[in-house]
């Protein structure tokens, strides 16, 4: 089945990929948005990945969910939609499988480099056919992926308080724009430590699989990610990183409230 979700991934796309008569609208401020692509993406993916497991239910960023069931596929069409709005070409589309609950199958595609990213519960994570792990590097060597609350800006200022404590600890901040895809990249080891203040289920469903099946770490403050609401989420490469920013955020996470 693998092969065949791949198949469907990468049609879903070339329909990215097609940007005539592009429409794109706000969905309640200004910095939230989404195109006609985004819709017409997981409308795409909506119905073929129901048939090919059918009693799956699905629920994606833009038309919500239906259905019930052991099967749950958890999808954004566009994972970095701002950037793809302006054609900055890396925005991904992000594909989980949950069974009862829990993810079992993640895909994150980053269409303009044609990157596959894959992994299965217990069988590891791939980038094409090649498994991927996280890196080895020091908290002091590490890329930290983040980004300041660009839809709820009451929290930048949290954001920015934790991006001023990591700073000094690590190598530099980078920011792509697609939580699924800097998931990947740390899975990948090409960054080393993330966290983002509040991502909704499909934002990080696969990308947090892909992490976990690379050897990283990965969670929310305290508690593991939670599959229902949107959560912040924190990842690394070494269970110590991951700690060391986990008690960053969550004092700032405290003064805020
Ligand atoms: C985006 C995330 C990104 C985050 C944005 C937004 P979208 O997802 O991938 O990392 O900072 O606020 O949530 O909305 O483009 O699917």
């Amino acid at each position: 089945m693998i092969d065949d979700i791949e198949k469907i991934i990468r049609a879903a796309g070339n329909i990215m990929l097609n940007r005539e008569n592009l429409i794109i609208k706000t969905k309640g401020t200004r910095e939230n948005i989404a195109t006609s692509a985004d819709y017409e993406v997981e409308r795409f993916l909506r119905k073929k990945l129901t048939e090919i497991l059918p009693g799956s239910s699905f629920i994606g960023e833009e038309d919500g969910g239906e259905g019930e069931g052991k099967y749950r596929w958890i999808v954004d069409p566009i994972d970095g939609t701002a950037n793809y709005a302006r054609d900055l070409k890396v925005s991904t589309i992000s594909v989980a499988l949950t069974e009862n609950g829990t993810p079992a199958l993640g895909f994150v595609y980053q269409p303009y480099t044609d990157e596959m990213f894959r992994a299965e519960k217990d069988k590891g994570a791939y980038s094409g056919n090649n498994r991927i792990h996280v890196s080895d590097r020091p908290l002091a060597n590490s890329m930290f992926c983040t980004s300041w609350s660009a839809y709820k800006k009451e929290r930048a200022s949290m954001c920015f308080r934790i991006s001023e404590r990591m700073f000094p600890l690590c190598e530099d901040i980078r920011r792509f724009g697609t939580a699924a895809y800097e998931l990947c990249l740390l899975a990948e080891g090409r960054i080393d430590i993330y966290y983002e203040a509040s991502l909704q289920p499909w934002d990080f469903a696969a990308g947090a699989l892909i992490v976990r099946e690379a050897g990283g770490f990965v969670g929310s403050v305290k508690e593991k990610e939670s599959y229902d609401k949107e959560c912040p989420i924190i990842a690394s490469n070494r269970k110590e990183n991951f700690e060391v920013l986990e008690k960053i955020v969550s004092e700032e996470m405290f003064r805020l409230s």
